[in-house]
């Protein structure tokens, strides 16, 4: 078996779980290539120097908290819970849920202030108890290592926090939210020392390379054929990133416009189009940008 070789920067990254298969697909669309297979222990990119460990989620603030590994990417709700002493880089744009307060539907609680003393079972005990503390409400907090939406049911709480994403495992159990603690994404992390050392230019080079997808995914290609009177409508419809490309056609008085648009104004900015009566519109996904 291969060894790690500890020149390269080490990034780990959640062995199996929820994270584990957006994580691969973001390192590979960022031009990494490595083997991955289910009983991994770490691989070893090909075109980049770069070591990816596979561990348990839980465990990724403590490996980048002391230097084991130099980065980590995991969920912010295990930051926010941990507290570890690492620097966020970036927010990764998948693995998106919520730290949320439910309680049984039938239940007479229907605001936060009716907790006041009550029970709340949770994984988040430290996300739980702040929140908590922060509206003023005393509540008696329960540590569950899993399984917390069964605990109402069990008589063992009155209500729980617990994460959240298609709202589905609420559902099967009759729970409801109250309110939401925070939101939370997939995000990179690194040890603060890796940032001075020596490794802090490949870090940088992985970064720009996280960034040029992150950004990608954030904007579409866009490109029409229009009569010149309309030009000066679509040019501010869509400004572009400076401003749209602009050249003339073989057909007398017709030019295509091609631009960069915002994925978020995307429906918008089409139907200003459409207003303008521009046709023909062609839109391509953009696979890395670098700003
Ligand atoms: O074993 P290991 O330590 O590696 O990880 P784990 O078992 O603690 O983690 P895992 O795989 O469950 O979650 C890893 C990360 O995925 C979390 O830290 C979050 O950042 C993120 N994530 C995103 C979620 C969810 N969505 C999520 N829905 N983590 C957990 N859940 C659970 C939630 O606790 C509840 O039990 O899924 C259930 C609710 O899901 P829905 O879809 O029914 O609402």
């Amino acid at each position: 078996m291969a060894n790690i070789n500890n020149k390269n920067l080490k990034l780990a990254i959640q062995k199996q779980g929820r994270l584990t298969d957006e994580t691969l697909d973001f390192l590979r669309k960022s031009g990494l290539e490595f083997e991955s297979y289910s009983q991994r222990l770490f691989s070893s990119c090909r075109n980049f120097p770069l070591e990816i460990l596979y561990v348990r989620d839980n465990d990724i603030p403590n490996y980048v908290a002391s230097g084991t590994v130099d980065l980590g990417i995991l969920g912010q709700n295990v930051l926010n819970e941990k507290k570890p002493k690492v620097k966020k880089l970036l927010n990764l744009e998948y693995g998106f849920c919520s730290l949320i307060v439910a309680v049984p539907k039938e239940s007479e609680i229907k605001d936060i202030k009716t907790l006041r003393n009550k029970t709340i079972a949770t994984s988040y005990p430290k996300s739980t108890k702040k929140f908590f503390n922060d509206n003023n409400i005393p509540v008696k907090v329960v540590s569950i290592s899993g399984s917390v939406e069964i605990t109402p049911a069990l008589g063992i709480s009155q209500a729980i926090v617990d994460l959240v994403s298609t709202g589905s495992t609420l559902a099967l159990n009759d729970l409801e939210i109250l309110t939401k603690v925070y939101d939370s994404e997939a995000v990179l992390i690194a040890n603060k020392d890796a940032l001075r050392n020596g490794k802090k230019d490949l870090l940088e080079k992985l970064t720009t390379r996280f960034k040029g997808v992150l950004s990608a995914k954030d904007y579409k290609y866009i490109m029409m054929n229009v009569p010149e009177a309309v030009l000066p409508k679509i040019k501010q419809i869509i400004p572009g990133l400076k401003s749209p490309t602009v050249s003339p056609l073989a057909k007398e008085g017709w030019f295509s416009v091609q631009t960069v648009i915002k994925e978020d104004t995307f429906w918008e900015t089409i139907e200003k189009l459409k207003q303008v009566r521009v046709s023909g519109i062609i839109v391509l996904p953009i696979e890395k940008m670098i700003i």
